[in-house]
């Protein structure tokens, strides 16, 4: 079997909007703090919350209120709106400063998230083996070894001393290069604090889905690493949920299929149980991770795939008349227009898509979309309400609208470099006045579905600002969109894998050779990838 030999690390920013907060207001660095969306309803839900407030058992998805009862110290900054909206835009520019100082420094780096990249350092480190040789403990002030759990700092210290001896002899020079891919990180992480004032943690193990387990072991400030000689030990312990790609459905279906709880116990089964249960891609896929094999790669993409902005409108705020949503058309393109001009400066292209997306109080989603030929406020809100006007059942003549709308995104996608495409149609359209008619639209029903983080630059509401009753909210409105379309096993597997165009031949099942079949569970489905919540 080929061995990965590939050094990966996933950087995500610690309490990532609180930092961000507490960087305009120093006053509250290390006090107790949150970020709530939104003043209404007892404070507010929190959708981050720092270290020094989780200590007093305040967390994601509270309401300010109860962290305030927990906590009587507890600081609540309110995310800004804009037209009723939340709006996103000093997180995204905090989010640019960082990834500046990754791009600065490394040639292979994936934005993941608002806050969180993967480097791929195989050719660093080859880089570095030519210049450097001797480490020392002290070139390593916040590593851990996945693999041990130790309490104090003493023990850190003796235990990766040991292992930084041992790798640096001659019988584990493959470890070595980990090594060196945990000083690179040490490094990295020293000059984004220095550079952006914004602490960090991060993984560095064999592939992605390592590291971004590991990342998460040793929060905040600090990193962790994972040598393949201690996953069997990690995955015995971890929950098959934790896994990238198993967190949804497809980590359901592994659970109930096979009776386990952590994903280590998967071990005991045979590739060809494996396939049998799962397909011949997927059970592949499985098995090589398991062992420590996945190949997907790290892509430099720091564009992203589309632009959204989307609402919750719950119980009573529901959009029940043709005035409404009239309205929130006008002030959704309002955002998604201008960050549009943003991008269209920043990184000279065009989108060519206008997607519409909405959730009726049925329950039912519906997703559309049109060409994109012009950036323009009204021409994006016409657009989007003469789609949503097709699925009023009401009476022409009456204002009312219904079924009443839950939730209201528009999206811009399809993207082209705009000095390429200055075509005659562009200028034909700026000198259109009037919205013309839609000539194609295509049902977007096959969408992926949503995780906490998309990858998109996206204003969807998240999930926190829950309704006092319980309603659906963005994510779980798309998820239910996924069920009657998508095949069974499939979760949020394959969102942040999706366009990679690496697919290795599945082995024959009785010589298993490749693990990058993450991206047959989705290929499945993605022909039509019109997802806004990926990376182009
Ligand atoms: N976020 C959000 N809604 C969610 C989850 C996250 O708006 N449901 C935002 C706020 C977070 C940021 O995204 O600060 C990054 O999310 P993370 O999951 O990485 O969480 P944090 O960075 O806040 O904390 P951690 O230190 O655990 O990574
Ligand atoms: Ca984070
Ligand atoms: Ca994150």
């Amino acid at each position: 079997m080929n061995v990965d030999h590939r050094v990966i690390a996933l950087i995500d920013m610690d309490c990532f909007y609180v930092q961000v907060e507490q960087r305009l207001q120093p006053e509250f660095l290390g006090k107790p703090c949150g970020v709530a969306q939104y003043y209404t309803w007892k404070g507010g839900g929190l959708i981050a919350v720092n270290y020094e407030a989780r200590d007093f058992g305040v967390k994601r998805g509270m309401r300010g209120e109860q962290a305030k009862e927990l906590c009587p110290d507890f600081h609540v900054f309110h995310v800004q709106e804009v037209n009723g909206k939340a709006n996103l835009t000093r997180y995204r520019d905090a989010s640019a400063d960082v990834f500046r100082v990754l791009n600065a420094n490394f040639k292979l780096v994936e934005k993941a998230s608002i806050d969180e990249a993967y480097l791929d350092l195989t050719d660093d480190i080859q880089k570095l083996k030519e210049n450097r040789s001797n480490l020392t403990i002290s070139d390593f002030p916040s590593t851990h070894l996945a693999g041990s759990t130790t309490k104090t700092e003493d023990e850190r210290i003796e235990v990766f001393e040991k292992w930084l001896k041992d790798c640096q002899s001659d019988d584990e020079k493959r470890n070595f290069d980990l090594v060196l891919g945990a000083y690179l990180v040490e490094q990295i992480r020293k000059k984004i604090k220095e550079e952006t004032g914004f602490f960090c943690s991060a993984g560095i193990a064999r592939n992605k889905i390592l590291a971004k387990l590991c990342c998460g072991f040793n929060k905040p400030k600090k990193q962790t690493v994972l040598p393949n000689s201690d996953i069997d030990y990690v995955f015995d312990k971890t929950p098959v949920q934790k896994i990238q790609g198993l967190g949804g459905k497809a980590g359901e279906r592994v659970t109930e299929l096979f009776q386990v709880d952590y994903i280590g116990q998967l071990r005991k089964y045979s590739l060809d149980i494996l396939q049998t249960s799962l397909g011949e891609k997927d059970g592949c896929w499985l098995y090589n991770l398991i062992r420590g094999i996945e190949t997907t790669p790290v892509n430099s993409r720091n564009l992203y795939k589309s632009i959204s902005a989307s609402k919750n409108f719950p119980g009573k705020t529901s959009l029940d008349t043709n005035e409404k949503i009239r309205s929130w058309c006008h002030n959704l393109a309002e955002e998604v227009f201008n960050r549009l001009e943003k991008d269209r400066t920043e990184n000279k292209r065009r989108a060519k898509l206008l997607t519409v997306t909405c959730t009726l109080i049925t329950n039912e989603t519906i997703a559309r979309s049109c060409p994109l030929n012009e950036y323009s406020i009204d021409r994006f809100a016409n657009d989007a309400y003469r789609i949503l006007k097709q699925f009023n059942k009401s009476s022409s003549t009456s204002n009312i609208y219904s079924p009443a709308i839950i939730n209201l995104g528009i999206s811009a996608g399809k993207f082209l470099d705009s000095v390429k495409t200055k075509s005659i149609a562009d200028l034909f359209s700026k000198q259109t006045t009037k919205a013309e008619p839609i000539t194609s639209m295509e049902n977007l029903i096959n969408w992926q579905e949503a995780e906490e983080e998309g990858d998109d630059d996206d204003d969807t509401e998240t999930s926190t600002e829950k309704p006092p009753s319980p309603l659906p909210t963005t994510i779980a409105v798309a998820a239910a969109a996924t069920k009657t379309t998508i095949s069974p096993i499939k979760g949020d597997f394959f969102r942040k894998f999706q366009k990679n165009e690496e697919r290795l031949k599945t082995p024959s099942k009785s010589e298993p050779k490749s693990s990058s079949s993450i991206t047959s569970f989705f290929s499945r489905y993605s022909t039509n990838d019109n997802s806004s919540h990926s990376f182009g």
